[in-house]
This record gives C-alpha cells, structure tokens and sequence, in this order.
C-alpha cells in the first residue's frame, strides 16, 4: 500500500507491546476466575425468550460489586439459540431507569422487528418482536443501540450471543456441545475506578473510540475454561466498543476459521493469527488433543506500529512477529485447560463446509459510494439531545428524521466505503454480504464468507456486494454505521428503506 495510514489507526502505536504486556493487575494473579458461561434460552420451539433489562452487580474484580445493566442477569444477556425456519418470539421489559433500543446483529429481519433506534424502549415498556428466522446456521449478537446511548450501554452489558442452527451446519462433524466444546467468548474491554466502577465517557472519548485497558471474556477477567483433549469450537465475538484486536494462541498453534459473521465459510481455513474488529464474530475450531492448554492472546491492535506498511488485513501475517524477543506477550486473556473427564471430539475436520453462491456481476444494478467523515462539521455539532455529532457519512450526521437511502428488495448492490482518516468497521442492518475489496486490496481467504462487518480506511475502497430480501420502511429503517460505538453516537450512522 501507498500510504503509512494503511494500518495505523487514528494514534500512533506504542512500541511493540509494552502497553498490553505491563497490564498485570494484582487482581489476575490470585485464583484464575472460571469462563463464565451465559445461560442457554432455547427459542428454537417458539417458546418465548425473556429479556428483562435491569440493573445490576457484576463482579468482575475478586470482592467487588460493579454497577452494570443486563438482560436477565447482571451483566450480558443469554445467549439466545434458534433455528433456521422457527419463529423466534422475544419478549424484552425495560425495567432499568433509561430509555433502551436493542438490536439483533446479524439477522436477516424486517425493519420493525430489526431494533434499531426507532424502536427504543422507555423506562417500564415492553417489546414482543416474533423474529421469522430464515438464514442459515451463524453466530449473531444482540445489543443495545439506543439513540446517543449505545456506547454506554453495551460498555455497562447490554449484549449477548444469538446461535442459529441448520440442518446443513448439523450435518457437519463439528464441536456442538455448548459450554463443552462449543463455546460463547464475549471479547470486551472496560476500565475501573478505584471503587471499581466502569469508567466511560462519550464526550472524553477520543479519535479511537473508549478503549478499556483490561481485557474481560464473557465478563471475566483472564478466566480458565475446562475443555475436553479434542477439538474445540470458540465462538468469538469481539464485542468491544472500539479496540481491535489480533487474536492468536500463546504458544502460535495453528487454529481453523470455519465462519465469518453471517455463517459457515466455504472449506476451514488455517490461521495462527486473525484480526477481529469490533462487532465482528469468527468461528475457529483448535485442537486440544494434545493435552496441553493453550492461551488465547488479544493482542491490541493500536499497539503495533505500522513498521512494514502492509495492507489491511492481508498483511496481517507477519505483524506480530514471535522472534522478535524484545516484544513481552501480555498474559492469555483466556486460558483452555485441558480435561481428560470430558469426552473429546475428535472427528477430522471436514473438508467442505457449504457451497457459496456468488451473483454474476450482470446481477449487479447499481453502485453507492459511502464516505465516512471524521472531523464533519456541518451539523452545528448537536443533534437530538446529545452533545457530539461531529463525525458523519456523505457529508451528513445520523439524523433521526431524514433516511439517507432508498434500496430496492431483492436486487444486488455494490456499496463502496472509504474514510478520510483511519480504520473503521462498517456495519450493515438486516443483510450477510460478500466482501469484494478491502481497503482497495483482494480479500483473504478467511474473509471470503457471509459478513456483515468490513474494515474500511482512507487508503482504498473496500467493496462489498450485497442485497436485502426484507422490507423496512420509512418508521422503521435499517441503518448502516460505523461499529466504533463513540463514532456511530457520535453521528457516523446513516438510514435507509427497503421496499
Ligand atoms: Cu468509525
């Protein structure tokens, strides 16, 4: 790539790292937590899923009690199971004292059962959305994504994981015991007070987004998972609001990426290292029948300098350079421990995954070009009763009252994105696309499945293809946004329709 920008994000990187490595609080160095595993809601029968959202108290540090939000629990949510072509049936109840949107990431729904801001929750209201699940088998999330708020609440726990099962992906010899072999892992990272509150700020947050300085897994600080000698299926979510990470083993063991965001890739892919943005889930498979434990490393990606100036995401091997000793690897923020009590899996890992069917560029009818603007200034810099919309698409801040695009259902688009300053992850509503481009760069193999997230920058275009089969009208739109939470409250977020 041409420019230095290429990889750096918005601050200069600290040298190698540093930062990560010399983050040994005294609270993970007594007994390791155990990976707390959320509660499994079955909604696949059409049996309703409770979702009270409520205060409460988590302790992510030994002793102390942690104001937080969750749904039904004190921190996160369940994680919510349901099953291509079964209708799932949500019933939230806002009983926390803000006004609370929640959206489900990665479905392919209607707008008005979507969750976006429009359909916010006061204090006391219920919302019942009957969600038709027709994609296929993927590794979705629900979130908060209140008007101005969603930083805030999905920093306080206001998330959780959402699995959707199919015949195809049943028919696969893959890790499917839940909590066993297969498991949820909420990557997130929050900063406490002295009094071991959670410290955010909108308004203090800076071009990066709020960046927490302690890695938490499912809301647990470095936690130990018992796991059986065989292969193991991680669900990864990185749930962050804005950090990226570099996700790898401490001991460099090769893993197998067999999903990106909307579903199966095409054949598992071998990886020892993965980027994930925010608001990105990969699914790997590791094998444990080694018996030795392994440590999953998140690396900070705001860490590394740009020292080879290589492209997004393809250049990602060969970033983290294990031979260079000067560099000091931060503590595993998740350890798998091996237990020889636990049956293993040990079938071989298939070939074939699912066929992919790309359009014929002849399908494709239009293109629209997005471009995300740091430093807008035309809004005035208030919007809607919150102090900061200074960061747009098109030259126009997230604006409840105007819809930005008017899409045609069931026809195929080319979206094109680029930024004028830095990284972004681009999230799209109510949609899996295919990524054509990143950062003007071939997409790796690894990339090259459903997605609904695409990292863009200020280099290249990234380019992606994508088409909506459902409707959402003028009251309830789609949106597309940036998935650093501060950019998106901060007005990077467009509207749009499908009809
Ligand atoms: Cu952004």
């Amino acid at each position: 790539m041409s420019s230095s920008l290429s990889r750096r994000r918005f601050l200069a990187g600290f040298p190698a790292l540093i930062g990560a490595g010399a983050l040994h609080p005294a609270w993970a160095l007594g007994t390791p937590a155990t990976l707390p595993i959320p509660n499994l809601a079955d909604g696949s029968d059409g049996k309703p899923v409770d979702l009270p959202i409520r205060q409460g108290e988590w302790s992510f540090l030994p002793g102390v009690k942690t104001p937080t939000l969750g749904f039904g629990q004190d921190y996160l949510g369940p994680t919510i199971r349901t099953r291509r072509g079964s209708e799932l049936s949500l019933r939230y109840h806002n009983m926390s004292s803000e006004p609370v949107a929640v959206h489900g990431h990665g479905l392919h729904v209607p707008g008005d059962v979507d969750g976006g801001p429009q359909l916010e929750m006061a204090p006391g209201d219920r919302w019942d959305p009957t969600l038709s699940i027709v994609q296929p088998a993927a590794t979705c999330w629900y979130h908060s994504h209140t008007h101005g708020r969603t930083g805030d609440q999905v920093y306080r726990g206001l998330a959780g994981m959402i699995i959707i099962d199919d015949e195809q992906a049943d028919s696969l010899a893959l890790p499917h015991r839940y909590g066993v072999d297969d498991l949820p892992i909420i990557i997130q990272d929050r900063t406490f007070d002295a009094q071991g509150r959670l410290v955010y700020s909108l308004m203090d947050s800076g071009d990066d987004g709020w960046f927490g300085e302690t890695v938490i897994v499912n809301g647990a600080i470095a936690p130990v998972a018992k796991v059986p000698a065989g292969k193991v299926r991680l669900r990864l979510l990185n749930g962050a609001n804005a950090r990226f990470y570099i996700v790898t083993f401490a001991d460099g063991r090769i893993f197998h990426k067999i999903a990106t965001d909307g579903g199966l890739l095409e054949a598992p892919v071998p990886m020892t290292q993965m980027e994930m943005a925010p608001g990105e889930r990969c699914e790997i498979v590791v094998d444990l029948s080694d018996g030795r434990s392994a440590g999953l490393l998140t690396l900070f990606e705001d860490e590394f300098e740009d020292e080879e100036d290589e492209g997004l995401l393809g250049g990602l091997l060969g970033l983290f350079d294990r031979s260079e000793s000067e560099k000091t690897l931060p503590p595993p923020s998740l350890t798998l421990e091996v237990d020889n009590a636990l049956m293993p899996h040990t079938a071989p890992l298939p070939d074939r995954l699912i066929a992919l069917a790309r359009p014929p560029e002849s399908a494709i009818v239009r293109t629209r070009d997005f471009m995300l603007e740091m430093n807008h200034s035309g809004a005035g810099g208030h919007g809607q009763g919150h102090a900061m919309m200074d960061m747009a698409i098109n030259g126009a801040a997230m604006d409840m009252n105007v819809i930005n695009e008017r899409i045609e259902r069931g026809v195929w688009e080319r979206w094109r994105f680029r930024s004028d300053q830095g990284e972004h992850p681009f999230h799209v509503h109510g949609c899996s696309f295919l990524i054509d481009k990143v950062a003007g760069e071939s997409v790796p193999a690894d990339q090259k499945g459903w997605k609904d997230m695409v990292v863009l920058d200020d280099d290249g275009w990234s380019e992606i293809i994508v088409r909506f089969d459902h409707p959402a009208t003028d009251r309830t739109p789609y949106m597309y946004h940036c998935h650093i939470l501060e950019h998106e409250d901060r007005g990077m977020m467009g509207q749009f329709t499908v009809s």
